[in-house]
């Protein structure tokens, strides 16, 4: 397992081969975004993350083809701070995003909510591959968002979701990097052939016109 940071750039030169997958986590002050990365990166929960705000690279084999993550552990700004908004520079960006929530908080499923909102109506393309994560789900006993409403809103918003414990389970936060890849390589396999019916369109259209001009 290979863990540091890259430049997009540089991990492209080393293997053309190589997919590259950059992955946005988003959600509200202390759902576990630090959290979910860290037992992604390392297979480690550590407790305390503190308030650092990076970009990580992670390579992995799957299915035989190299997997390049690229992973934005992002912040939510707290009251008083600056503006909790997602920028468009994290918008451009992300390849597949994770937005996280604390199954315990409903304020954080509610940040989720606005923030699917935003992403909606930003320039992003709506096809941008999200899943939902509810974290925290060693302490569902206090939960205060039920797995069905999350359920349903992902459902509503057409996004994956899974229930987690960042705190439990490597496999269950494996599992979810793993789907958004799927996600992400589906969305541009589907670009891709719609650029190739496009180009085919124009062809057949400058072919008519060009018949219509002689
Ligand atoms: N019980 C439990 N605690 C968790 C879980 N995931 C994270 N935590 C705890 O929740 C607190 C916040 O986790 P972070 O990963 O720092 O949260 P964050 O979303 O990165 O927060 P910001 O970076 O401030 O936006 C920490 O004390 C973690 O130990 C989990 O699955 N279960
Ligand atoms: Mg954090």
């Amino acid at each position: 397992m290979v863990v540091q940071e890259k430049s997009r750039m540089e991990a492209m030169e080393g293997n053309p081969q190589r997919v590259e997958v950059n992955i946005l986590l988003l959600g509200a002050h202390n759902v576990g975004k630090s959290a979910l990365t860290v037992r992604f990166l390392t297979r480690r929960f550590i407790g305390e993350y503190g308030d650092i705000e990076s970009v990580y690279s992670r390579v992995d084999r799957i299915d035989g083809q190299e997997i390049c993550f690229n992973i934005w552990d992002s912040q939510y700004a707290q009251a008083g701070e600056k503006s909790s908004s997602i920028s468009d520079k994290q918008l451009q960006w992300a390849d597949g995003m994770i937005l996280v929530y604390n199954m315990c908080d409903r304020s954080s499923f509610d940040v989720v909510q606005q923030q699917l909102q935003q992403i909606r109506r930003s320039r992003k393309p709506s096809s941008v591959p999200i899943i939902i994560v509810a974290n925290k789900r060693d302490l569902q006993r206090h939960r205060s968002v039920s797995g069905e409403e999350g359920r349903l809103l992902a459902l509503s918003q057409h996004c994956g979701f899974f229930e987690v414990s960042a705190a439990e389970t490597y496999h269950g936060v494996l599992l979810v990097f793993h789907r958004l890849v799927d996600l992400v390589k589906e969305t541009r396999a589907i670009r891709k052939s719609m650029a190739g019916v496009r180009g085919i369109v124009r062809s057949v259209s400058a072919v008519f016109a060009k018949k219509r001009a002689e």
